[in-house]
C-alpha cells in the first residue's frame, strides 16, 4: 500500500521524532517519555489516559487527573508544542444544557474529538455505575454536558471525527461496574447526539495471540485514511499478577465501520519501559488520542502508562497501515456487519 494517506488536515507543528533504528517495530516511543510525571500540579497525584487536540495554533488537552484523594476528574491543559503541558489546578466546570452546574461524580479515560465545529468530550462517568458521559464545547470556556448516550455499564466511548452516512458514530465497550473480565467493541449511531441506535458489533477479543484474550477497548478517535478508518485500541491479557494492557491497530471499513478490514495479529506496543511496567497499576499502555498530519502522514499517539504517566509514541500512516495489512488475522466474525 505505497500510496496510503491520511484524509484530513495538515498539522505541521505536531511533535515528531524519526524512527530510531530501521529495524524497530512499527511504533516507536518519544525518547523523553514520560511527558507528564507524577504530582504534576498541586492536588493532583497522577495524570494518565488523556486526550489532546489542536486548537487555534496550539494544543489543548483534557486530562484524567487522579486527585490526592484518589478520585479522578477532568482538567484542562494547554501547550505550544504538545509535549510540555500547563495543566489547570481547577477541574473542568460542567453545566447542563440549561446552564446549571452538573459535575460528574468522577470522570476518567477522556477522549476529545472535533466533529464539524464542535469539540466533544467522552469519558467514563458514574450513571448508577460505570457508563459513558459526554459534553461539548466550542471555546474551551463553557462545557455543556449532554444526555448520557448509553445505559450502564459501559466504557471506552470513542467518537468518529465526522458523521458517516449522516449520523454521529460512537464506539463503546459494554462492561461491568468493576474491573471487567470480558469485552468486545460495539458501535452505535445517532442523528442528533441524543438518540443512539443501529447498534453493531465491531470486533471481538481473542485471536491466535494471547495479548488480547480477556477484553479489548477502543482508543483514540479513528483516523480517516484512504484504506479505511485506522484505529488504535487496547487489548488485555490476564496473568498471575493481573491484567496487562497492550496497544493494537485495526482498519475499519470506510462506509460500514462495523466491518473490520484488517487487524494486526500482534500488539504494536506492549509494556517494556520502566514507566509502562511500574506505577499505580503495573503493565498498562492505554491510548486515548492522536495528533496527525495529512501532509506527511505522521502520527503521534498519546497513551497512559501504568495508570501514572503520559507517554507519546510515533508512527506513520504508511508504516502502520502496511504493518496491519501484512500481519492481518481474521478474528471470529469481525468482518461481518455485526448485526445478528
Ligand atoms: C481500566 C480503566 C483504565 C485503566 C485500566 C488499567 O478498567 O479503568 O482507566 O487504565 O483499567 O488499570
Amino acid at each position: 500500500m505505497e500510496h496510503v494517506q491520511i484524509i484530513g488536515e495538515r498539522l505541521s507543528n505536531m511533535p515528531w521524532q524519526d524512527k530510531p533504528e530501521p529495524n524497530a517495530g512499527p511504533v516507536w516511543r518519544h525518547a523523553q517519555n514520560p511527558i507528564i510525571d507524577r504530582n504534576p500540579v498541586k492536588g493532583i497525584a497522577r495524570i494518565f489516559n488523556s486526550a489532546v487536540a489542536p486548537y487555534e495554533g496550539r494544543f489543548v488537552g483534557v486530562f484524567r487527573a487522579e486527585t490526592i484523594n484518589g478520585r479522578p476528574h477532568l482538567h484542562l491543559g494547554w501547550s505550544d508544542d504538545a509535549l510540555t503541558w500547563s495543566i489547570e489546578e481547577q477541574r473542568i466546570d460542567f453545566t447542563d444544557e440549561e446552564g446549571n452546574p452538573c459535575h460528574p461524580r468522577y470522570a476518567y479515560d477522556p477522549r476529545l474529538v472535533k466533529v464539524e465545529d464542535t469539540f466533544y468530550m467522552i469519558w467514563c462517568t458514574d450513571f448508577y455505575g460505570a457508563a459513558i458521559g459526554v459534553a461539548k464545547t466550542e471555546d474551551f470556556k463553557t462545557f455543556i454536558r449532554l444526555e448520557n448516550p448509553f445505559l450502564p455499564f459501559n466504557r471506552n466511548g470513542v467518537l468518529f471525527p465526522r458523521k458517516i452516512n449522516g449520523n454521529f458514530v460512537m464506539l463503546s465497550r459494554p462492561s461491568d461496574s468493576g474491573h471487567t473480565p470480558f469485552g468486545d467493541v460495539f458501535l452505535s449511531e445517532s442523528p442528533d447526539f441524543v438518540h443512539w441506535g443501529k447498534h453493531r458489533h465491531v470486533m471481538s477479543k481473542g485471536g491466535q495471540g494471547w495479548w488480547q484474550t480477556v477484553k479489548i477497548g477502543g482508543g483514540p478517535a479513528p483516523i480517516e485514511t484512504t484504506e479505511g478508518w485506522l484505529m488504535f485500541y487496547h487489548g488485555v491479557t490476564g496473568t498471575c499478577n493481573g491484567f496487562v494492557y497492550s496497544m493494537g491497530a485495526v482498519i475499519l471499513d470506510h462506509d460500514e465501520p462495523s466491518r473490520v478490514k484488517y487487524r494486526s495479529a500482534n500488539f504494536i506496543l506492549t509494556p517494556e519501559t520502566w514507566y509502562e511496567e511500574r506505577g499505580f497499576v503495573n503493565n498498562v499502555i492505554f491510548p486515548c488520542a492522536t495528533l496527525h498530519d495529512a501532509d506527511t502522514g505522521r502520527i503521534a499517539i498519546y497513551y497512559g502508562a501504568a495508570d501514572t504517566y503520559v507517554g507519546v509514541a510515533y508512527t506513520t500512516v504508511k508504516e502502520i497501515v502496511n504493518y496491519v495489512i501484512e500481519t492481518h488475522e481474521d478474528v471470529s466474525d469481525d468482518q461481518e456487519i455485526g448485526k445478528i
